[in-house]
């Protein structure tokens, strides 16, 4: 390992890394950027130019329009399954196995961290490779292609949905639950790649603020959480932290 690189991060950075026992992660949509997948913040592309994705990602935008949303949501499942995770997938699923305790928590429906090989991700907004009865609100795993968009439920013949949670609608409570107690429960806290706007999400590194750990936030861009971060590296996490984790010898 080269001196000049441990150089360009803090020592007490770098310290926290070495010398942490229980680790908590978020991750937002900019982990995934450098796979390919747009943000939300990124302008949509094509067929979805004219839609913000928050009206879209609504059950009164499915209520009013079921087709467009099921086809945006199957537009973004080709996305991901066109891609691959990046390096900063890789990186984190490196460093589950080097903490005692390691949390991954997700703001993402894209399910590449687990496609990267992390275990036990904390999905709190869902994912868009499950499916569910709008009606029934329960995962359905498979039904029968009539042609109809959105497909019906085989059981009640309601509309079935992507398995994620809209604007408005509560999250999943062992989710949420759980990632309030690993945030509380942390001495490490690194919040990748998110614009920490979107609640209960952007709640979670103040809880690991409180309780005295130490929080790294990882974006080119700063946000709203950025005055409040421990330290705050303006960068791509694709790109820093592999290079933080090899400074730290931490993979
Ligand atoms: C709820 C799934 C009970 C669907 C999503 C308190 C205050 C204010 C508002 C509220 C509040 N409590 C509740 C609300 C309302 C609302 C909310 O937070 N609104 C916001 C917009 C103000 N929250 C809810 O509705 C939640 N439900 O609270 O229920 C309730 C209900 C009603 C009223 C009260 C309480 C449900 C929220 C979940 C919605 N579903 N996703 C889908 O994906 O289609 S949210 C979705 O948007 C994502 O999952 C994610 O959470 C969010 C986008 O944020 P990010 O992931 O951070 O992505 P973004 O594009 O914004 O930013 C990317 C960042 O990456 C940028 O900063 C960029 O600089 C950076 N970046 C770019 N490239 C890189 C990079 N970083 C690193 N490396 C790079 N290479």
């Amino acid at each position: 390992m080269s001196a000049t690189r441990a150089a360009t991060f803090h020592p007490e950075l770098i310290t926290a890394l070495r010398s942490a026992r229980r680790v908590a992660v978020l991750t937002g949509a900019g982990v995934s950027a450098e796979s390919g997948v747009p943000t939300f913040r990124d302008a949509q592309t094509g067929l979805w130019e004219n839609f913000k994705p928050e009206d879209l990602a609504t059950p009164e935008a499915f209520r009013r329009n079921p087709k467009l949303v099921w086809e945006w949501y199957e537009w973004r499942r080709q996305k991901v399954r066109s891609v691959q995770p990046n390096a900063g997938h890789r990186a984190l699923a490196g460093m589950a196995k080097r903490y005692a305790e390691f949390a991954l928590i997700t703001q993402n429906v894209d399910g590449l961290h687990q496609r990267a090989g992390s275990a036990g991700v904390i999905e709190l907004h869902g994912n868009i490779t499950r499916t569910r009865c709008f009606n029934e609100n329960i995962v359905v795993p498979e039904w029968t292609h009539t042609g109809e968009v959105p497909p019906l439920c085989p059981q009640c013949k309601g509309h079935l949905r992507p398995d994620v949670v809209w604007f408005g609608e509560d999250l999943p409570e062992a989710a949420i639950n759980e990632a309030k107690r690993v945030s509380s429960a942390c001495d490490l806290f690194l919040s990748l790649g998110t614009s920490s706007v979107v609640y209960p999400a952007a709640m979670l590194p103040e809880i690991a603020l409180r309780t005295g750990a130490t929080v790294v936030e990882i974006n080119p861009d700063e946000t709203p959480f950025t005055p409040n971060a421990t330290f705050s590296l303006r960068a791509p996490s694709g790109v820093v932290l592999p290079d933080l984790l090899r400074a730290a010898g931490i993979v």
